[in-house]
C-alpha cells in the first residue's frame, strides 16, 4: 500500500492566530532542526514515527500541526484549534498536546516549552481569576501599596492555637496576608478544621481592632476531595484557600475557581515547579505555567523573587510577573507573590523589579526577627512603606526600630 510522507514544515506560512494554539519550544538535538521540529509536530498531531496508511490528505490538512518558524534552537509549532477538546477537555488534554509525548522522544535530547498562546475560541472556555489582584486589594482595603504577607513558620509542628497566635501577631504588626506552608494540610498535630477555626477567630479579632487580613488555608489534596475540603474550610471561616498547582494539577485550580460555591480567592503555590522549570533547556517555563494558572483562575501566584531572594528563577521570575499582569490577556490580573528567603533589607530592590502591584511575603524574615513575630511583621511593613515612599531603607530605619533591628540582623541586599 502506498504511504505518503507528509511534511509538517510550513516555514513561510503565516498562521491565523485565531485558528491555532501556538507554542514556542527550545530544542536541543543532534538531528537537523527541521527534522526534530517536524517530528514534534507529527507526534503531537496526526503523525507517528513512520508513515501510516490511515492518514488521509484531508485529516493531515485539517488537524496536522505546522512548524511555522525555526530560529536557532527555537521552534514554533502551531496546533489547529480543532485538535483541542471543546469544554470537556480542559487543561489535561491541552497539556497532552502541547507538552505530552514530545518530552519522551528519544531523538530529541532536551526540550523546553517556553511559551504558549491560545486563540479566543479556547480562552473562552476558561473564566480566569474571579478576584485577581484587584479583588484581593478590594477585600483588604489596600488599593495601592504592595500587600505584605507571611508564611507561618515553622512549616510544620505548630498546633492550631500556635498558628492562630502567629497570625494574630503578624496582623497586629500590620501584615495584610498570611498563609499555611505547602507541607501543612491536615496533620494530627494541626487538624485543618481546628486550625481554620482558630485562625478565623484571630482574623475576626484583628478586624474588630480595625485591621483587615486574610490567611490562605492549604487545601492541597487528592482530586476526589479538593472541592469538598474547600467548601468545608470556607464553612469553618477561611477567607482564602491555597492550592499547589503542580502537585494538584491545573484542573484542580480550575475546578475551585469555577465552582460557584467557592467564594474566596485562591492563592496558588508552585511547590515542585523546580523539577519542571529549573533546567533552562528542558521542561516547561514559568511563563507557560503562569499563562495556564491565569486561564484556570488562580488569584495569586508565586513567581519567585526576581533575582533577589533564596529561590530565584532568573528570567523566569520576570516572565511570570509579566504574564500575571499582562494587559493583553482577556482575564483579570493575577497578584504576583514574591516569596522565598525574603527579609526587609531586600524589599526595596525587589519592589524596584516588581512595581507596586505585588504581594511580598516572608516566613523566616518575619519569624526570625529578634523581637518576635509582631516586630518581624512591623519590620517587613516598614520596609514596604519605605519602598512605597521612595525612601532608602537605611534612612527609613533611623526612626523605625523594628526595621533597624531587621537590617542589623540580615543586612541590606
Ligand atoms: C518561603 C516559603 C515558600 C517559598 C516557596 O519561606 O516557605 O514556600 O516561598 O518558593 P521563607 P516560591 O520566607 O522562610 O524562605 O515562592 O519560589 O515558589
Amino acid at each position: 500500500m502506498m504511504m505518503k510522507d507528509y511534511s509538517y514544515l510550513h516555514l513561510d506560512e503565516s498562521t491565523d492566530p485565531e485558528g491555532y494554539v501556538v507554542c514556542e519550544y527550545r530544542v536541543t538535538t543532534d538531528m537537523p532542526m527541521e527534522n526534530a521540529a517536524s517530528a514534534i509536530a507529527a507526534e503531537q498531531s496526526t503523525g507517528t514515527w513512520t508513515g501510516i496508511s490511515t492518514l488521509r490528505d484531508d485529516v493531515f490538512e485539517r488537524y496536522g500541526a505546522r512548524v511555522t518558524r525555526i530560529e536557532g534552537d527555537l521552534v514554533e509549532v502551531a496546533y489547529p484549534a480543532e485538535d483541542f477538546s471543546i469544554d470537556v477537555g480542559g487543561v489535561p488534554q491541552i497539556l497532552s498536546v502541547i507538552a505530552g509525548n514530545l518530552f519522551g522522544l528519544e531523538s530529541i535530547g532536551k526540550l523546553r516549552l517556553e511559551d504558549v498562546r491560545f486563540p479566543s475560541c479556547i480562552q473562552e472556555q476558561f473564566s480566569g481569576p474571579r478576584f485577581g489582584a484587584e479583588g484581593l486589594r478590594r477585600i483588604l482595603g489596600r488599593p495601592e501599596k504592595p500587600l505584605v504577607g507571611t508564611i507561618v513558620k515553622p512549616k510544620i509542628g505548630l498546633s492550631p492555637e500556635d498558628t492562630a497566635e502567629y497570625v494574630y501577631e503578624a496582623g497586629a504588626g500590620g501584615l495584610t496576608n498570611s498563609k499555611d506552608d505547602e507541607t501543612l494540610v491536615d496533620q494530627r498535630f494541626c487538624p485543618i478544621e481546628d486550625r481554620t477555626k482558630a485562625v478565623a477567630e484571630s482574623l475576626d479579632r484583628l478586624k474588630e481592632e480595625g485591621h483587615r487580613m486574610v490567611h490562605a488555608v492549604n487545601i492541597s489534596t487528592g482530586g476526589h476531595r479538593i472541592l469538598e475540603l474547600a467548601e468545608k474550610v470556607q464553612s469553618w471561616g477561611a477567607k482564602q484557600i491555597m492550592v499547589d498547582v503542580i502537585t494538584c494539577g491545573f484542573a484542580a485550580v480550575q475546578a475551585l475557581a469555577e465552582d460557584p460555591s467557592i467564594k474566596v480567592p485562591i492563592h496558588v503555590h508552585r511547590t515542585m515547579h523546580g523539577a519542571i522549570t529549573r533546567d533552562p533547556l528542558h521542561g516547561i517555563s514559568m511563563l507557560a505555567i503562569t499563562r495556564l494558572v491565569r486561564m484556570c483562575g488562580g488569584d495569586a501566584l508565586h513567581i519567585g523573587t526576581l533575582g533577589v531572594g533564596k529561590m530565584s528563577g532568573g528570567k523566569g521570575d520576570h516572565d511570570s510577573l509579566e504574564a500575571c499582569l499582562d494587559g493583553g490577556s482577556p482575564y483579570a490580573t493575577v497578584m504576583p507573590v514574591c516569596s522565598g528567603g525574603v527579609y526587609p533589607g531586600m524589599v526595596g530592590r525587589m519592589i524596584e523589579e516588581s512595581g507596586m502591584n505585588v504581594q511580598i511575603q516572608a516566613g523566616g524574615g518575619v519569624a526570625g526577627h529578634p523581637g518576635g513575630v509582631r516586630s518581624g511583621a512591623r519590620g517587613m511593613c516598614q520596609a514596604v512603606d519605605a519602598a512605597f515612599l521612595g525612601v532608602h531603607v537605611r534612612d527609613y530605619a533611623e526612626d523605625h526600630r523594628e526595621l533597624r533591628e531587621a537590617l542589623d540582623k540580615w543586612g541590606i541586599k
